[in-house]
């Protein structure tokens, strides 16, 4: 059975999500990063960077919330959270799935720390034309591809409900409300948040 590291009001709520998504049986191990836990020799051969979620598949160990989101998706083929291989769709599946850690996370971070870096260098742009190409994709919805919803809406409505609904860091617009309140009928988002919140 697979484990997934987590700790209370964190990111692992995107792995909590996904599992419950899954509806397969996965065990959770606390690690509750106000303790320190995280930075424990035997998570640290979990995940180097001290840093939660990580789950563990067996020997495979997988960090990063959008790389778990991918693996998981693979690994149960039977929950449909994946374009398959040579699906046409997953092209645009991968590109959600990767914007969110290269470019929704620091446009948040920048949104909130207000820090000026030139739109051609960083990885991102900016914090608007970020927002403005997510708005864009979803205005058509329900989900990122359309009607099929994937482990993407998982990386990028956890990402989302993170900093507008749950920290207010970036406000909202009325696109990013009829997605997250999409995200928020789904049961297995229901019961991620209860677990996550600890
Ligand atoms: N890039 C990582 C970020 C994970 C992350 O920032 N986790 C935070 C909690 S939200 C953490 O573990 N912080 C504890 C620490 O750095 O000591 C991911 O996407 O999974």
């Amino acid at each position: 059975m697979m484990k997934l590291y987590w700790s209370p009001r964190s990111r692992s709520f995107t792995a909590l999500w996904l599992m419950e998504e899954t509806g397969q049986p996965y065990e959770r191990v606390l690690t509750d990063i106000s303790t320190g836990a995280q930075k424990q020799p035997g998570f640290l051969a979990i995940n180097p960077m001290g840093k939660v979620p990580a789950l563990k598949d067996g020997d495979a160990t997988i960090a990063e919330a959008s790389a778990i989101c991918a693996y998981v998706a693979e690994r149960y083929p039977e929950a449909k959270l994946a374009p398959p291989l040579g699906d046409p769709r997953r092209g645009k599946y991968l590109q959600w799935l990767f914007f969110t850690s290269g470019c929704i996370e620091p446009a948040i971070l920048q949104a909130y720390l207000k820090f000026d870096i030139p739109t051609s260098s960083a990885a991102w742009g900016s914090t608007t034309q970020t927002f403005d190409v997510l708005d864009q994709a979803l205005a058509k919805g329900p989900w990122l591809l359309g009607d099929d919803f994937t482990a993407a809406d998982i990386a990028i409505g956890a990402g989302i409900n993170f900093a507008i609904r749950m920290f207010k860091m970036i406000p909202a617009r009325p696109n990013f409300d009829r997605y997250l309140d999409a995200c928020a009928a789904r049961p297995a988002f229901q019961r991620a948040m209860v677990l996550a919140a600890g």
